[in-house]
């Protein structure tokens, strides 16, 4: 037994006890909620015992720490996830069924804590997942959002966003921790002083405004290993707590500012994935859990160290994304006002703290403040950086003199703007592309005069995600049967072993219960369909899978438009043999996002009229799952039969969706994009369905033109077709206008875009035709199977604890604590 704690009847007494003092009830008198509050609080008491050996490790070894940056953590529910990683998930379900309490059904009452949008902030959650598993010490830090991402409702085919109240019934993990609060300042103006004695120049924030930040902890629990680190996320709170009787007029503002600016700073995420949208609440986000973040860590620091030269031993800032690159700037704004270093001692150190992860090639991501209002929200900040830009600027014109060009294009200050990638680049020492395809395009294409530069600085991690989360809590008859088949319980902290199962590739009985439990998998998603779609679907079809957000360069459109030529061959061939196929798609669309909506009206649109087809025998079916998130995904990615990763080839960084479907058994229908290139490079090109044009013929198109979709929509009766159907009425009753956006943007967009931007009629035929060896492929049942076990054997490199180590390893060199219990 891992844990005294998790003892039968003593877990159970503790339940009981829960309910009592909470909820003044008997486990019979109990709601399903008020059952999950009552767990998780006793599971919580084990975690925090471990969380105090965890933190008391630190404090003997002393260890390096990682704190990692991000706007998002994507984190999903934890009651499930802590069990498994203290392995004690059966023990405890054992206990609960004795109580009559069905432990699934008390999951379901967890909120999924959706402080993210997809890729990005799902990684940061399965990185803290690995950093406590190998025994590291690592802080997440962020933003305790009030409102998460948006809760998706489908009404008449169309996105509905309601607001997330994820804290409505209390989070039992987290704890409120009011004596670690810090200052965050904003705007008002600098007072420079000469003081004589020191001479020095002093540099006195004044008229600014200011909130308090309060972190709240949540563990991040370490697979088997009582290693538990921490995830802090900043709420805020006003300074002073409004006083109606003591208030000159001025104040009486001041006060009301202040009350707003706490309640306003962290109460929503930003839906966007993939676009900068440039708003002022969301640069006051930024700062506010950066400075909060940063003070905290050298608050930490110098606690037990009294020389702040040597801060780079012991903390790394790892930054996700451009998001929260004023950490640098913060950073040195604490070492030269604060700390009163010198420019140079101050600059040494940043440097080697700070690491930068780039996560995106597409322009509209790339964050640019305008200057007018970073300047004034960020004074002292903006002053650091036009020094540490005038400076960079100096070696730039050393090293090309005479080339103003270089300098335009790299300057961090330009045209208006302050472009934080290029800050980050310029003060960290480690600039990482999240796939090896990424970062090479990366070097020669998007960062080339910075690579050109700086080549020592530019490394890649490929991305991995955890198997802690996505097999054994999202498939535990996969889980469990891998262990049976290949001797060990040790894939769970290291996937290498999953190579262990293609001896059985050949072995028709190994491949049977392995297609066996994706049968069952696949019953469990048709339920769940059933219930939340009211669509009833065959799980002997071919359930071909596409869910992420929704973005024109994922290209759901490719997919659904593929559906309608399906659907238009099955009308005109009735006899042609088919077989039966469901298209699942899931995703969240940004609020602001109309093109993406209209897919997703389309996706529905399509859904009503083809499952409503008598005529077709339910041959196509197709669905979109309302509220695509974490805890869904789980179900979805161990029923997938097909992963569709279809992006315009250059455009996908990594993707991590794919590596998911593939630890399940999906084999990878897709482009050479991103991880799917190292994923079919694991796995064999034999059994993955790869088609399209390659990243290189994308930019070549990109850069020198010469792609006319028009030429595809004249010479292609079946592509006409299913293009024209967008404006003929065929799926919007009539209504020509309904779809004319996506026709438009197809052929002739009217917001001067180029036609077809993302290739979709180009690799339309090549799509088909993959998916057309998909079918044949599947008809062979045991070659399908063969396929599918191979990708769950061969998904080993795909673990974060692979992408961790590598971090660990180049980048951030920290030390293994053991926590002794
Ligand atoms: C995503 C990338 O689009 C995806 O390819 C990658 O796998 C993932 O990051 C993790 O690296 N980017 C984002 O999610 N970006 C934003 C701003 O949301």
């Amino acid at each position: 037994m891992y844990n005294p704690r998790f003892e039968k009847e003593t877990f159970k007494k503790e339940v009981k006890h829960n309910v009592k003092t909470l909820y003044r009830k008997t486990i019979e008198e109990a709601t399903p909620q008020q059952l999950f509050q009552a767990v998780s609080y006793a599971v919580k008491e084990v975690i925090i015992d471990d969380w105090i050996a965890t933190q008391n490790q630190f404090k003997k070894d002393d260890p390096k720490i990682v704190y990692y940056m991000s706007m998002e953590f994507l984190m999903g529910r934890a009651l499930g996830n802590n069990l498994i990683n203290m392995t004690a998930y059966k023990e405890v379900k054992a206990a609960l069924d004795e109580m009559g309490i069905d432990l699934n059904a008390i999951e379901d009452e967890e909120p999924d804590p959706a402080l993210g949008n997809g890729g990005l902030g799902r990684l940061a959650a399965c990185f803290l997942d690995s950093l406590a598993t190998l025994g590291y010490a690592a802080y997440g830090c962020g933003i305790r959002y009030r409102y998460g991402m948006f809760k998706q409702k489908i009404e008449n085919g169309y996105q509905v966003e309601t607001p997330d109240n994820w804290l409505k019934e209390g989070n039992p993990f987290e704890l409120r921790r009011e004596e670690y609060a810090k200052e965050v300042r904003f705007g008002g103006n600098i007072r420079v002083e000469y003081d004589d004695s020191t001479n020095r120049t002093k540099f006195v924030q004044e008229n600014y405004e200011s909130v308090l930040a309060i972190p709240y902890d949540m563990p991040i629990v370490g697979y088997g290993n009582h290693h538990v680190n921490t995830l802090r996320i900043w709420d805020a709170k006003a300074i002073t707590d409004f006083q109606l009787d003591s208030f000159d007029r001025g104040d009486y503002h001041k006060a009301v500012e202040q009350e707003n600016l706490a309640k306003t700073i962290v109460e929503v995420l930003y839906p966007n994935d993939n676009h900068y949208a440039g708003k002022e609440l969301r640069l006051k986000q930024q700062y506010f859990f950066i400075s909060a973040s940063i003070q905290a860590a050298i608050t930490k620091y110098k606690k037990t160290h009294d020389d702040i030269h040597k801060l780079p031993e012991k903390v790394i800032f790892q930054m996700n994304d451009t998001h929260p690159t004023v950490a640098v700037a913060e950073l040195m704004r604490i070492l030269l006002d604060e700390e009163e270093l010198g420019w140079n001692e101050a600059w040494d150190i940043t440097t080697k703290t700070c690491a930068y992860t780039n996560h995106t090639i597409m322009a509209e991501a790339l964050e640019k403040w305008p200057i007018d209002l970073f300047s004034r929200l960020l004074p002292r900040v903006y002053q650091i950086i036009q020094e540490i830009d005038r400076r960079f600027l100096i070696q730039v014109r050393e090293r090309y003199p005479g080339n103003e060009e270089k300098v335009r294009k790299m300057a961090i200050l330009y045209n208006g703007q302050v472009r934080m990638a290029h800050l980050a680049i310029v003060a960290g020492f480690s600039v990482n592309g999240v796939a090896r395809l990424h970062t090479e395009i990366l070097k020669n294409q998007e960062l080339r005069d910075f690579y050109e530069m700086m080549p020592q600085k530019f490394n890649n991690k490929t991305n991995g995600i955890t198997q802690r989360r996505f097999l054994m809590h999202g498939n535990p008859l996969l889980a469990d049967w891998v262990t049976e088949k290949i001797g060990t319980k040790d894939w769970i902290t290291d996937l290498s072993l999953m190579s262990g199962l293609k001896k059985y590739a050949d072995d028709s009985k190994a491949l049977a219960e392995f297609m066996d439990i994706k049968y069952k998998n696949k019953v469990r998603l048709a339920e769940y369909i059933r219930k939340h779609n009211g669509i009833e679907v065959d799980p002997r079809s071919i359930f071909d899978v596409q869910v992420k957000r929704l973005h024109e360069y994922k290209r759901q459109l490719l997919n659904i438009l593929h559906v309608m030529y399906l659907y238009n061959q099955i009308k005109e061939h009735p006899e042609m043999s088919f077989f039966p196929r469901t298209f699942i798609f899931g995703a969240k669309a940004s609020a602001g996002y109309i093109r993406a909506k209209e897919i997703i009206k389309l996706i529905n649109s399509v859904a009503d009229i083809v499952n409503n087809d008598r005529s077709i025998n339910g041959k196509l079916k197709v669905v979109f799952i309302e509220d695509y998130r974490v805890s869904n995904a789980e179900i979805i990615f161990a029923a997938a039969d097909v992963s569709e990763q279809i992006s315009t080839a250059s455009k996908e960084a990594s993707g991590t969706g794919n590596m998911k479907f593939m630890l399940n058994g999906a084999p990878t229908l897709g482009t050479m994009d991103g991880a799917n290139v190292e994923i079919v490079e694991e796995v064999g090109m034999e059994n993955a369905f790869i088609f399209g044009l390659s990243s290189e013929e994308v930019i070549n198109y990109e850069n020198n033109g010469g792609y006319h979709p028009q030429d595809i929509y004249n010479s292609d009766p079946d592509i006409r077709k299913v293009v024209d159907q967008l404006i003929n009425g065929t799926y919007s009753n009539g209504d020509h206008e309904m779809y004319r956006d996506l026709y438009n943007s197809l052929l002739c967009p009217k917001d001067g875009s180029k036609a077809d931007m993302y290739f979709i009629l180009k690799d339309f035929r090549a799509y088909a035709e993959a998916q057309k060896k998909v079918e044949e492929a599947y008809k062979d049942k045991e070659r399908w199977a063969k396929m599918a076990l191979l990708n769950t054997a061969c998904c080993g490199k795909f673990t974060s604890d692979r992408t961790i180590q590598e971090y660990v390893d180049d980048i951030w060199h920290l030390d293994k604590v053991t926590v002794e219990i």
